[in-house]
Order: structure tokens, then sequence, then C-alpha cells
């Protein structure tokens, strides 16, 4: 099958002329050590957009030195929280005026949706988070009388955040900031080119040099380097189940860093029958992506009618064409992986309600796919004597994973049950995929732990300090 955009690839706006390709450190853009540079390719013809300096041990050893002289030296630690704010507010209009190019580079997503959503959240998050810089504070305690106790929050150090292709970056380094941390970003090989933009419009804010540094480059080499690295005081890792493991266990062997994994998720969408079957649907277009769709007998023949329907209409195409309604997949590995997915689905008897074949000659495009009848590891059998809505949290659960889970009924007491039972850091109710910068996002399980955005994400990148002192004739 063709891939479908009204136009020719040439008709669309195309990737930016790239002016960033190199390291950033310690406020310089420069080589790496080695010289080496890789490709980073334009999934929708598999074209090379730029040649990236590929970063290394040696040269995260550089941006942690870097970072270590910025945190034990420099001002950013140790300016009032309100003038850390002022760069962060500044930073984010900056963002915010190059939102275009920003949502251009790292091609694959679609455009649209990085322009209207995924970039804005980078500003969203700074603002958020400037707001609170100067609102990070301890507590008197309570101590015996002849005690006096209090808890000072400070910077937990250097910090480093390895980041994923899916994921925007504007909104990790904005809690390190507010905190007062310095850092070393990685982001993914397949996408590294809006991090060092990033890099680009820190120092044009008045970010002081060496406190954020971006090392491109892969994961087993810049990815492991960060994550054993003996300087380096927390990393926080977004990206699957299974590299967030060995970066868990590189911090244990190296110098027992704190870690916060942000991991994948298989999140379900119940659909109960008394659910509006439009609403129902509108939500099961929007999880389809990437999730399980639970919905209940009665009803399951004219969800499936439904979202068969409002799927027909997705145009798969030129992700800078407006009408697409999904680009390539961003790499041939995640092209492979989703083919052997759907390969496995059709091998084990589920049912295929729509797609699953690859599209095009060229690029990485995948019809959208849905399948029906899916078995999980639950018998109904077992299931037998169970009510429903214990059925519905059961099957919910039935994942190693607990990122996220969306439920749709009007029934409040279900709702308010469901949602106290699903083991998932996110519940949508009538939603889904709904977030902001001060709702805390992570998960439970092999999900991970920690969260990002809200202020409980500043609190991973702070240590708690207790100071005591004793106290004579106190009367009080
Ligand atoms: O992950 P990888 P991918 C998850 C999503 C999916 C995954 C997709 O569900 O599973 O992320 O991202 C670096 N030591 N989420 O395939 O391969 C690598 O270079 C240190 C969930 O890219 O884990 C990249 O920078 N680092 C999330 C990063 O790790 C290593 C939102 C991630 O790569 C390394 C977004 C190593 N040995 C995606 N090997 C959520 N919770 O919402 C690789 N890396």
């Amino acid at each position: 099958m063709a891939v479908q955009s009204k136009g020719s690839t040439e008709s669309f706006i195309k990737v930016p002329e790239i002016k960033f390709a190199k390291l950033f450190i310690n406020g310089k853009f420069v080589d790496s050590i080695s010289s080496k540079t890789f490709e980073t390719i334009d999934p929708r013809t598999e074209e090379v957009i730029a040649r990236v300096a590929e970063g290394d041990k040696e040269d995260v050893d550089l941006a942690v030195k870097a970072a270590r002289s910025a945190f034990d030296h420099g001002p950013w630690p140790r300016v009032p929280g309100c003038e850390r704010g002022r760069i962060m507010l500044r930073f984010a209009e900056l963002i915010e005026q190059n939102v275009e190019e920003l949502a251009a580079l790292d091609a694959g997503k679609l455009f649209g949706m990085g322009k209207a959503i995924d970039i804005p959240l980078a500003p969203k998050t700074l603002r958020y988070y400037a707001g609170a810089a100067d609102k990070i504070h301890g507590k008197t305690l309570k101590m015996s009388s002849n005690l006096q106790g209090y808890t000072l929050r400070q910077p937990i150090g250097v910090v480093g955040l390895i980041i994923p292709w899916n994921y925007p970056t504007g909104i990790l380094f904005s809690p390190a900031l507010a905190a007062g941390c310095t850092m070393v970003v990685k982001p993914a090989e397949q996408t590294p080119l809006s991090a060092l933009y990033y890099a680009h419009l820190d120092k044009l804010a008045g970010v002081p040099d060496g406190v954020i540094n971006v090392i491109t480059g892969y994961g087993p080499t810049a990815g492991a380097a960060i994550s054993s690295h003996m300087d380096i005081d927390k990393v926080s890792f977004t990206g699957s189940t299974e590299v967030g493991r060995l970066v868990m266990q590189a911090a244990a062997k190296s110098n027992l860093k704190p870690v916060s994994l942000e991991l994948g998720g298989k999140n379900p969408l119940i659909v109960f029958d008394d659910a509006d079957i439009e609403t129902a649907a509108n939500l099961g277009e929007i999880c389809v992506a990437s999730s399980r769709i639970f919905v209940q007998e009665g009803i399951y023949d004219d969800f499936a009618k439904k979202l068969a329907e409002k799927t027909k209409n997705w145009v798969v195409g030129d992700p800078f064409d407006p009408s697409a309604s999904q680009g390539p997949q961003v790499d041939k590995k995640q092209y492979d992986k989703i083919l052997s997915y759907i390969d496995h689905g059709k091998r084990g008897g589920a049912i295929l309600l729509r797609g699953g074949k690859a599209m095009g000659d060229k690029g990485y495009y995948i019809e959208p796919t849905i399948f029906g009848d899916l078995k999980d590891d639950m018998t109904i059998a077992k299931d037998e004597n169970l009510g429903l809505v214990d059925e519905a949290i059961k099957r919910a659960n039935a994942t190693r994973y607990g990122l996220a889970a969306g439920i749709v009924t009007n029934d409040l007491n279900v709702a308010n049950t469901v949602s106290r039972s699903i083991r998932a850091g996110v519940i949508w109710i009538n939603c889904y995929i709904a977030s902001d910068q001060d709702c805390p996002y992570g998960g439970y399980k092999m999900s991970g732990f920690g969260r990002d955005l809200g202020l409980e994400a500043i609190d991973q990148y702070l240590q708690v300090k207790a100071v005591v002192t004793p106290i004579y004739n106190s009367f009080w």
C-alpha cells in the first residue's frame, strides 16, 4: 500500500538547515575527542539528515568535569532561586520563538503535533519550575526539649539525564535546573538534534557554562559512561525497561548513585457498557497507538465498529503534511520490532480488525493496526465468580507494567473503585493521555519509579540535610 500523504514529500516543509551537530560541553560546541560522527536518518526517506558528533566515555568525562566545576564553584546552585527562575523564564521565551525549527528537527513525529504539543510543553514546564525555584525550603523539627533541628533541601549535584527518542527533552531538564543542579544530557541516537538546539538556546538565555552539557552518541558507550560514572550524583533515565535495568545495575556497581526510571507501559483503557460510545471510540482512537482496550461485552461490537470507522480516515504520510495523522516509525529497528509484534498477533490467533502491513517502498511507514479478541494470561474460567468491576481490575493489572490506565464510564462508583485499584501511576477517567506540567507522571511496577512533572519531580533533584543543635535553658 502506498503512503497516503496528499502531495510529494518535497511539497511539505523540509528539515531545516542543521546548525548544531557537535557535542555541547562547558558552553561550547566541540568535536568528539575521537572526531567520530554518526548519521541521523530521515525516517520518511531513509536519507541522511546530518552527521552528528559521536561522544564516548572520554567526552562524558569532560562533560562531567565541566558540570562538576559549575556545581562546586559556579553560581548556579548558589544564586537565589528567583535568579534561576528569571533565567529559566528567558529560556522558555527563546524556545517559544524557535518552536517551528525545534519541531522540524528530528523528523518522524507529526510536525503539527510537535509544534502544538511537544515543544510547547518545554516552555510550560520551564515556567512552572521557574516559579518553584524560590520556594524550595526545609522544615523546622520538633525535637526533644534541648535540641533544635531543621532541614535544608540542597541540590543533589551533577545529574545525568538519559533520554529516548519519543519523549520531549525540554520537560526533563526543568526540575533539575530549578533545584540548582548541573547536568550531562544524553539524547537518543535517533533524535540528537533538538537537544543540541536547546543547548544553544540555554546559553542565549544566560544559563552559565557547564550547567547543561549535551553528549550525543550511543547508549552502550556514552549512555553507559553516564550511568557508571563515579562523579555523577544522580541519573534520571527515560526509556525501555531492559535498558533501565542496565542503568540501575551500573549505578549500583559504581557509586550507588540514586536512579529514577521512567519506563514503558502497556496501558489499559477500560470501557464500561454505560459509557457514551462516541466518547469511548474517540478515546479508543487515541489509545490504540500502544495499548490494550478492554470493552464490556454488551457494547463490544458497537465499539469495535465505531473505532474501525474512525481509524479508516487516518492518513499515514509525511509528518510535515498537516493532513497526516500518523508518520513513519522513528528508525528501522522500531519498524522491524512493530512488524514482528503484528506477525506475532496474527500467528497467535488474534483477529486483525485493521491494517497489519508495511506501507510504501521507502521510509519506515506501517499501516495503523488494530487487533481484536486478544487473550491475556487470565482465563475466563478463573474469573467466573468475579464481579465485572473486579474482573476489569484484575485483567488491567495482569501486566508487569503500571504506567497509566484509562476508564470510560459515567458511574462514579465504578470510576472511584477502579482508579484506586489499578496499579498505575496515572489514571485517566473519561479522557486519555491528558497531562500537564503540574500533574506527576511516572510508573508503578516495571514501568519504573520516581515522577516527572509536578512538584514531586523536584524532590528527585534535592537532598535533605538535617541540621541539629543543642538548646540550653529553653522555656519553649
Ligand atoms: O529506549 P532505549 P528507546 C519508553 C517506551 C519504549 C522506550 C523507547 O515505552 O520502551 O522508551 O525508547 C540509551 N546504558 N518510554 O527504544 O533503547 C539510549 O541511547 C545507558 C517510556 O529509545 O531504552 C537512549 O538515549 N543508556 C516513557 C535511551 O537510553 C543506554 C516515555 C533510551 O533508549 C544504554 C518515553 C545503556 N546500556 C519512552 N543503552 C514513559 N514512561 O512515558 C541505550 N541507552
